[in-house]
């Protein structure tokens, strides 16, 4: 694909076009590529074994709660959180200055990061990832870089700080969820910057978004990453050299420091994955609201998959009539989806503008949380199988023992897995995971003609039921019956 179409894509499309089409034999020269390729240390290992992720929408937009005065946002703004940019004839008049008056009114009673973070542990969370500025330019630290931040809200405190203390406390490790684009910032620029004026203010801009980023990691030297947002704009397109830079600046200024592949691209206008189809930064961000649809597709690279409970509201969204919300089975099936391709799952919360969760919040993470305690050596660190996928649910492994995570349960009770001939391990024991009653294997060798796999059938008790997914764990160990030869034609 030429570069340039790409771009084209990228612009027209926000973040729609994850997925690599892995390193191509007509490269490219390419200045502005990767600055690193696949990490193996500390940080990178713990990234792999998060599996299960918050991710956390707070700002002046939970006030709002996508309506104002009764009058919904919701065929004007495309989400929640994006309610600034309400338009049409339902947007009250004025609406923008009302909006960027409503810190002024930001001192949510209920805000606990302690009772936040308990909740994340209990659901077992591994990483948050906290907006630390949203499109609307609301820093929730008191950033000395611009004055549109939490200190001049009535609220008495510096919610980075409370958050970083409160989920490092419990173990959970903290990653910047940071958007570059700046609706209310007037050195914002919309296109290639063209005239000198233009090139002027955007570059005061970036100068600005550097001096953020910098504050971030000197201020919360506990933060473990950056989720970036707002980066497809071409005026940060075209700022290739500066984010190539900034990307090398902020990785001296905090080594082992994570960042997803949402802060670059290369100069051809090719995002997340350069011109040549390297990944730009430690893992795929391209994942929104999206998963990949196979294993190979990702080329090995490291990703995660963000995820809203309604269709596409993140802040908080007063009136969910009419929208499906994912439930907890379907926030568990996500991960184990997630987790049979090597990624993490993350689930967003949207607080309401008094800090409290709403009520199917609240639910979600009780279920999922006792879901993953009972089942959690499926979900880490336990990674990929290298064996076909199962239509009745996902398979994880870790060492010699393989999860396969039920979602599907054949009415004969009969879970047969498919198991390449030649393979040197295969279920030998099995095992339900949540009570640990043995379950019979069984070798099937079924015979089809060119079927490079055999087959193993384990047992399901017909007096065990469940209302949700469950888990079949297997040994893994040498085959104790060999393919037959007998039916082979002699002709
Ligand atoms: O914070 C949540 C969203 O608000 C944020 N990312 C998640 C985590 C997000 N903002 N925008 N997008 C995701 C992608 C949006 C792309 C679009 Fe557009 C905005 C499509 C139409 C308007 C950008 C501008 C791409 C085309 C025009």
């Amino acid at each position: 694909m030429a570069p340039l179409s790409n771009f084209t894509r990228a612009v027209g499309s926000g973040e729609a076009s994850p997925g690599s089409s892995g390193p191509r034999a007509d490269d490219l020269p390419i200045r502005f590529g990767p600055l690193v390729s696949r990490r193996d240390d500390a940080a990178m290992r713990a990234f792999r074994e998060y599996g299960l992720g918050q991710f956390l929408h707070f700002g002046v937009y939970s006030l709002a709660g996508n309506e104002w005065d009764g009058v919904s946002a919701r065929t004007g703004a495309p989400a929640s959180e994006w309610i600034r940019a309400w338009t049409g004839p339902t947007a009250p008049a004025g609406w923008k200055d009302t909006y960027d008056n409503l810190y002024r009114q930001f001192n949510p009673a209920n805000f606990d990061a302690v009772r936040w973070a308990r909740q994340a542990k209990d659901m077992g969370a591994r990483y948050v990832i906290f907006t630390t500025k949203h499109h609307d330019g609301f820093a929730l630290w008191p950033t000395a870089f611009s004055d549109y931040n939490i200190s001049r809200s009535p609220y008495p405190g510096d919610m980075v700080r409370e958050i970083v203390d409160a989920y490092t406390a419990e173990g959970i490790d903290v990653f910047l969820y940071f958007s570059v684009l700046e609706w209310d910032n007037p050195d914002y620029v919309v296109g290639v910057p063209g005239t000198p004026e233009e090139v002027a203010r955007f570059d005061r801009f970036l100068a600005y978004t550097r001096n953020q980023l910098l504050e971030l990691l000197d201020r919360y030297p506990e933060a473990k990453g950056f989720w970036m947002d707002g980066t497809w704009d071409p005026s940060w397109v075209a700022s290739h050299e500066f984010t190539h830079r900034l990307e090398r600046e902020l990785r001296e200024r905090r080594p082992g420091l994570v960042i997803g592949s949402r802060l670059r691209n290369d100069e051809h206008g090719a995002r997340h994955f350069d011109s040549n189809g390297r990944l730009l930064g430690d893992y795929e961000q391209g994942w929104e609201r999206k998963l990949p649809d196979s294993y190979e597709a990702l080329n090995g690279n490291d990703w995660d998959c963000v995820m809203s409970l309604p269709p596409n509201g993140w802040g908080y969204l007063r009136d969910w009539s009419g929208l499906y919300a994912k439930t907890s089975d379907d926030v568990i099936e996500l991960l184990m989806r997630c987790r049979s391709m090597d990624g993490n799952f993350v689930v967003n919360f949207g607080p309401d503008g008094s800090g409290a969760m709403r009520p199917e919040e609240d639910r979600l993470a009780r279920e999922v949380g006792a879901w993953v305690r009972a089942n959690a050596e499926a979900v880490y660190p336990a990674r990929h199988a290298d064996l076909p996928t199962s239509k009745l649910g996902y398979l994880t492994q870790n060492g010699d023992i393989l999860y396969l995570a039920l979602f599907n349960r054949p009415v004969n009770n009969v879970a047969r897995l498919a198991v390449p001939k030649d393979a040197t391990q295969v279920p030998v024991r099995a095992s339900l995971l949540t009570n640990g009653q043995i379950l019979e294997v069984r070798h099937a060798d079924i015979g089809f003609d060119l079927d490079p796999h055999t087959y193993y059938d384990v047992i399901l008790p017909s007096g065990f039921s469940t209302d949700r997914a469950f888990v079949v764990r297997m040994d893994l160990g040498t085959p104790t019956t060999t393919a037959e030869e007998l039916m082979v034609a002699k002709m």
